[in-house]
């Protein structure tokens, strides 16, 4: 049904749960392209892209950088200790202001805008069997809203509760473009991508395959 025949047209603003804003196609096509650029360079180095290693002597399916603070199982350094030793790459004004423009998108408000200070990016690339289970991330020092680009392939991304892994939680597509804030109640909610969608995204954004996901925050530990 509806296959090759018709798009079903997608929401401006969909409010997921208190503080959890999912913004659908906010990316236009030149910036995904740029942020794609941009990662590529950083995939590079100084701290090249790799899988992270968990304590407990597992591996992450998914392909982890860093910009402006290194997150490493589970504290944030400026040096990338548990790889090759090298500080991180400066997080840059511009990715800044994109953040602002994002809270200010989601939120509809300015002095949230403005307040917003990102220190760090993390910047996820996952191929065709990647995942993410179900967690929270609790590593930052700040209660500052995350804010989530995707590009390239869609996922489906499950954004659950703030008490445990279990339901309630909701099943949102994320595609191409798409922006999501996470900010007040849901800042500390579990969530996770069960699959990604492998063969969805337009490879005129520079992502031949696989998906990218780019998350800003506040570590909270200062400049
Ligand atoms: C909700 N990344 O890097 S982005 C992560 O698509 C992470 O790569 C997923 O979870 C990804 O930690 C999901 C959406 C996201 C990111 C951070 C959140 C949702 C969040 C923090 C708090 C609440
Ligand atoms: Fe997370």
């Amino acid at each position: 049904m509806n296959e090759g025949l018709f798009r079903l047209p997608r929401p401006e603003r969909v409010e997921v749960a208190p503080g959890a804003v999912h913004v659908p196609g906010w990316l236009p096509l030149e910036r995904q392209q740029e942020l794609v650029a941009a990662c590529r360079e950083w995939a590079r180095g100084p701290v090249p892209i790799r899988r992270t290693e968990l304590p407990g002597g597992g591996v992450m399916s998914v392909r982890t950088v860093c910009v402006g603070w290194h997150w490493q199982p589970y504290r944030y350094t400026r040096v990338a200790d548990d790889v090759n030793g090298l500080p991180v790459a400066q997080f840059p004004d511009w990715l800044g202001e994109l953040g602002r423009s994002a809270v200010a998108a989601a939120y509809g408000d300015d002095d949230a805008a403005a307040r917003y200070s990102p220190d760090t990016a993390l910047i996820n690339f996952y191929d065709d069997s990647a995942r993410m289970g179900l967690h929270q991330d609790k590593d930052e020092k700040s209660d500052a809203p995350v804010v989530s680009l995707s590009i390239g392939d869609s996922c489906v991304f499950r954004f659950g509760n703030t008490e445990n892994r279990g339901r309630p939680y909701t099943d949102v597509e994320l595609v191409s473009g798409d922006l999501f804030v996470f900010g007040g109640p849901s800042r500390f909610a579990y969530h996770g991508v069960p699959k990604v969608l492998p063969g969805t995204g337009e490879p005129a954004t520079g992502m031949a395959r696989g998906r990218l996901n780019i998350t800003l925050r506040d570590t909270g530990l200062g400049r």
